[in-house]
């Protein structure tokens, strides 16, 4: 069996993916299985280093070696926080508006690209099979290629793929196809981002379509296949029996009594439509004024990325929207919206989702969105909760069964919710049932061996 190797802005150490959720826990045991190597950034910061040079740490941890790089500061400020969550980030959720294009972050990209290519080529061995994650590292084939590397490279994009026209707003998004096709495989999460995908190639880089997956340009032929990401089930379901997931579920019910819990789990992103989910929360306060005083919505927005510009006025935004709420609707003992801009402990986390009864995973745009498939795993199948979904999640294209909404309509959204909250318990049970079946067939596992499989079956380098 080949050795994996797997490459991602950030690494994480397999012995302790309990604490880092599900893509840890799948990528560390693929790792474990066949032996491997897991690169990327160290998350340590140089303030005076030099651009494009950073020190290589090793690490084993079991089967696996651990290889990160520092990355100095001007080369973290171009590169992570300007090019990948500046510019790449906001286009590829269809937010031109905040993309900013003219800073230059384009160099320190290619720079901690090429960083990353040099650090790593000399640990490769000739078998190995390479898997790339992410927008951060879209040329990083292209480099380990021109440093003349054979193997076959797999890349997967986590967040959506937007439409030809947005992504040709990139003044470099030529540059950035040519570089996709470096790669063997370019793994999407949902059939319309492989649709983006598909008419990009044929209509800006005019590839030519040689099979259902293969499409020839620049002189490489690339295969491109959707392949919905998962989590694990059982960790989740084990990790939901568990007694801090317990403590957690009974101090929320005891804390909030009677009355009935609307839950939103996310990092603070302007792509999870947070406001529009808290307008919507107002409207259905006025439209269904019976809610008042019974029902409360518990909003978790971990920090994120908090020095990107855009992300501070969403958290005063997101504060205002939750304080003029609980201004105009709350009384002495009751707070319609528990705001939360604090990380959970993953392991206390399904004991949230299991005291709430709907769920709001509302999202503007989103490569998939595990909260919603974490949701299903934590429900109790005898008295289920509510999964209410935007239809502008990846993950709409699999749950079905769930309530689906678009978030932009407030109208719309209030009136599901309210429909979420009284759903009888056999549309539940039913509902439930078949939801929990697709995220049980399809789950990270799946998802990782068809990747690697498509992987292992493309043309070799
Ligand atoms: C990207 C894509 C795609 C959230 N808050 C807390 C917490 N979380 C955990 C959740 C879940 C994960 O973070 C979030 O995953 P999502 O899929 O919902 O979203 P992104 O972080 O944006 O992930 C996305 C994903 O990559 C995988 O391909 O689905 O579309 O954007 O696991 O549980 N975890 C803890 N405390 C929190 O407060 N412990």
């Amino acid at each position: 069996m080949s050795r994996l190797v797997v490459i991602s802005n950030r690494v994480a150490d397999p012995r302790k993916s309990a604490a880092s959720g599900g893509l840890a826990v799948a990528l560390g045991s693929a790792l474990r299985a066949s032996g491997g190597l897991w690169f990327g950034w160290s998350g340590s910061i140089v303030e005076e280093g030099t651009p494009g040079e950073g020190s290589l740490h090793t690490q084993r941890a079991g089967p696996v070696t651990l290889a990160t790089v520092d990355l100095c500061r001007s080369d973290y400020d171009s590169y992570y926080q300007g090019y990948s969550n500046g510019v790449l980030w906001p286009v590829f959720h269809y937010r031109l508006d905040l993309a900013n294009f003219d800073a230059g972050y384009i160099e320190g990209y290619r720079r901690v690209n090429q960083l990353f290519a040099r650090k790593l080529m000399p640990l490769i061995q000739p078998d190995d099979i390479l898997w790339v994650h992410d927008y951060h590292l879209i040329p990083l084939a292209a480099e380990l290629r021109a440093m003349g590397c054979t193997n076959r490279i797999g890349f997967f994009l986590h967040t959506p793929l937007p439409p030809p026209l947005i992504l040709a707003a990139i003044p470099q998004s030529e540059w950035l196809m040519r570089s996709l096709f470096s790669y063997d495989l370019a793994g999407f999460q949902s059939d319309v981002d492989l649709m983006h995908f598909a008419r990009y190639a044929l209509t800006e880089a005019h590839a030519e379509q040689v099979s259902d997956t293969c499409f020839r340009a620049y002189n490489s032929t690339l295969r491109a296949e959707a392949f919905p990401i998962g989590i694990d089930v059982d960790e989740f379901t084990t990790l939901a029996q568990g007694e801090e997931a317990r403590q957690m579920y009974e101090s929320t019910r005891r804390d909030y009594g009677h009355r009935r819990l609307l839950l939103g789990v996310e990092r603070l992103d302007y792509s999870k439509g947070l406001p529009q989910r808290i307008r919507a929360f107002r409207k259905l306060l006025t439209r269904y004024p019976e809610n008042q005083n019974r029902t409360t919505l518990i909003q978790i927005a971990s920090p994120s990325r908090e020095t990107v510009r855009s992300y501070t006025g969403l958290l005063r935004e997101i504060e205002s929207l939750s304080g003029s709420i609980n201004g105009d609707f709350g009384d002495l003992d009751w707070m319609p919206i528990r705001y939360i801009h604090r990380n959970v402990a993953r392991k206390r986390l399904p004991g949230l989702y299991q005291a709430a009864e709907v769920a709001l995973v509302t999202p503007l745009r989103d490569g998939m969105n595990l909260v919603a498939k974490e949701f299903i795993a934590a429900q109790d199948p005898a008295d289920p909760g509510v999964l209410v979904l935007s239809r502008f999640a990846g993950a709409a294209e699999q749950l079905k069964e769930a309530l689906l909404v678009n978030p932009y309509d407030t109208d719309g959204m209030a009136e599901i919710i309210q429909q979420a909250l009284q759903m009888p318990l056999p549309e539940r049970q039913a509902r439930h049932k078949s939801l929990l079946a697709g995220i049980r067939a399809q789950d990270v596992h799946w998802w990782r061996n068809n990747f690697l499989t498509a992987l292992q079956e493309s043309r070799s380098a």
